[in-house]
């Protein structure tokens, strides 16, 4: 007999969503939530990370009765193994991601990138000289071709360290260089990980997962950090602006294009292009009010950031914007986008388009997008979104409630500007404890939990209790739509951050980017400890994943971990099924890196958890009795 379809209200906390979903069940459109409903129960196996597929002498699964596989290996082994290759999937969408930044800059110093340029020219020559490149007398020019050398020479095998590391306090590079997790260089860990994990090699759970720490930390001050910083470069750094989120940001009376994935590279060109008079000429002749760009995801968070463009949603918002009848494309890179969008774009007029060589979908309009051709190439694809106007069918057309005010912006650079040009005002804040301390909440949703309700219940209950709340990737929409991220929000705040932030005018939880922009937030509780002389597992900091889903959390999760960041996850990695593996993540790795996993799925719990640590962090730096 089918089950029942779980009760809407159960499903997400938002009004938007409740009416896309039970739009979606009456013109009988499949969702992410009907496939969960028949993918459960899950494999219990795979669920505590017993079962191993590394060798056709398998498939193994362990149990009590069957402690070892063919090979002899027993569940630690096989958990860790699992959670390395899992650690290395995310490391390495981050940091490809981070590589094709620098192939653009690449593309741009051979004059071979029509429509691209060097944006924020300072912070090149900035981010240059934190790593040990001279830049003093020197032709920009010149600087950029080595800083792209050094950057590329991060992916390789050669390197003792990835160069921004000379942002880390030299205490906490010590404690590395003594367990012997100084990230060399992205894709040698990547591919030791890899090595290490095939039959017969790392048969030691402890020592799997000390390189899964030096492979996330490869990710978080290599890979993620140069996607980072040369978004900023090549689009230009962040600075607080104006926008707004949820359905309703996409408009009716327009064409709709919904900008989707992590690579900033392809849609900052689309938005260009449909700034085209020409196209909005011809959107206008075909009776829209003009053209819309919206995101979705972290795609989505990268052009919030730097252009303000609205943000129709997260990871679980994507299927149900497109049900709102009236988008007219979605154009995707990579990461995140379920597979799904293609056969939900086709119960619509929806066009949806895949941009990358590396990221196609069956079914999809393909463009093989490079720097070369972007110009030409964003052209035709908004024009496509343009004509398909024209078979729009306004009788399926519904976009639920209002769009709700936000600001974003936030980078680092913006932050010290805010603050007078150094961190000494942010530093005074937390010694005088009006800020009490900054959790980071980042990652994703995951439609095991109910859709952001760990994210927001969270973010409202640290703020409450003075600990200001940095947002990326898919909760900063969360935080967003729950009226969070406006200056306004002071109001939901303890009277310490609200005397804090309503003297600065911002919002006590600060937009901080996508998900590769994790690394600003590494950046920033560097530049914190680096002020005080301290090590970064000293700070009243730390970092919460509540609805994580994907690899590449997991390595979040990890690299912050092993920075010396206490983390939250709102539910368990697969590895529940080796006691030494689920020791060493909630208490092993204090010893070894001075900070642990812990993991909660109550919001209310997880903020006292977070308080006691900063309450302790605090005592311990002197600054509370
Ligand atoms: Fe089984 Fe060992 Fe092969 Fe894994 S590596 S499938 S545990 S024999
Ligand atoms: S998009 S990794 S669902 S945050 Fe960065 Fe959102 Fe998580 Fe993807």
């Amino acid at each position: 007999m089918a089950k029942e379809p779980s009760p809407i209200d159960e499903l997400t906390i938002w009004d938007d969503a409740k009416a896309m979903i039970a739009k979606a069940r009456r013109e009988g459109v499949e969702t992410v939530y009907d496939r969960l409903d028949k993918q459960t129960p899950h494999c219990k196996f795979c669920e505590l990370g017993t079962s191993c597929r590394n060798c056709t002498m398998g498939p193994c699964r362990i149990t009590p009765k069957m402690p070892r596989g063919v090979c002899g290996a027993d569940a630690d082994v096989v958990v860790a193994r699992n959670f390395g290759r899992f650690v290395a999937g995310g490391a390495a969408a981050h940091s490809d991601h981070g590589r094709d930044l620098i192939e653009v800059l690449e593309a741009i110093l051979e004059g071979d990138a029509e429509g691209y340029r060097i944006k924020d020219e300072k912070k090149l020559v900035r981010i240059a000289g934190e790593i040990g490149i001279k830049t003093q007398g020197r032709q920009l020019r010149d600087v950029a071709e080595e800083l792209l050398e050094r950057l590329f020479s991060d992916f390789g095998s050669r390197g003792k360290e990835v160069s921004f590391l000379s942002r880390v306090p030299e205490v906490r590079k010590e404690k590395w260089a003594k367990i012997g997790v100084t990230p060399r260089g992205v894709d040698h860990e990547i591919v030791e990980m890899m090595h290490r994990t095939h039959m017969g090699v790392d048969n030691d759970a402890p020592n799997t997962m000390l390189h899964a720490a030096r492979m996330a930390l490869a990710d978080g001050w290599g890979g993620s950090m140069i996607g980072t910083e040369l978004s900023d470069v090549i689009f230009g750094t962040p600075k607080p602006s104006k926008s707004t989120a949820n359905l309703a940001v996409i408009k009716e009376d327009k064409v709709n294009l919904l900008v989707h994935g992590h690579n900033p590279v392809v849609s900052e060109m689309i938005l260009a292009a449909a700034r085209d008079p020409k196209l909005i000429a011809r959107a206008k002749e075909l009776g829209a009010a003009g053209i819309n760009i919206a995101g979705l995801c972290c795609t989505g968070n990268e052009l919030l950031m730097r252009q303000g463009i609205p943000m129709a949603g997260n990871h679980l918002m994507t299927e149900l914007a497109i049900i709102t009848g009236a988008v007219e494309a979605v154009v995707v890179d990579y990461q995140c986008i379920m597979p799904s969008l293609v056969q939900v774009s086709s119960c619509y007029h929806t066009k949806f388009i895949d941009t990358a060589k590396k990221a196609r979908f069956t079914g999809a309009i393909h463009y093989d997008f490079n720097p070369k051709t972007a110009q030409k190439q964003a052209y035709e694809i908004v024009s496509l979104a343009v004509e398909a106007f024209a078979e729009r069918d306004p009788s399926r057309v519904e976009i639920p409630g209002q769009p709700v005010s936000i600001m974003s912006g936030f980078s680092n650079e913006a932050v010290v500007e805010a603050l007078g040009g150094t961190l000494t005002p942010l530093v005074d804040a937390i010694a005088q404890g009006d800020v009490r301390g900054a959790v980071g909440i980042v990652g994703c949703n995951n439609p095991k939990i109910k859709h952001d309700s760990l994210n927001v219940g969270l973010a409202k209950e640290l703020i409450k209790r003075d600990i200001l709340v940095l947002v990326t990737g898919c909760v900063s929409s969360a935080a967003g739509k729950a009226g969070l991220l406006v200056p306004e929000a002071i109001e939901m705040a303890g009277p310490g951050l609200k005397k804090v932030c309503g003297a600065l005018g911002i919002p006590p939880v600060l937009h901080y980017g996508s998900c590769v922009d994790n690394s600003r937030i590494l950046q920033l509780c560097a530049a914190l400890a680096n002020e005080l002389h301290v090590d970064i597992s000293d700070l009243p900091v730390g970092a919460s994943a509540p609805e994580w889903y994907s690899e590449k959390a997991a390595s979040i999760g990890l690299y912050a971990v092993a920075s010396g960041i206490y983390t939250h996850l709102g539910h368990a990695p697969n590895i529940l099924g080796s006691e030494t593996v689920t020791n060493l993540a909630v208490s092993g790795l204090e010893d070894l890196v001075g900070a642990t996993f812990f993991i909660e799925s109550d919001p209310i719990k997880t903020a006292d958890m977070f308080d006691a640590r900063i309450n302790a962090k605090r005592q311990a730096l002197g600054l509370d009795k």
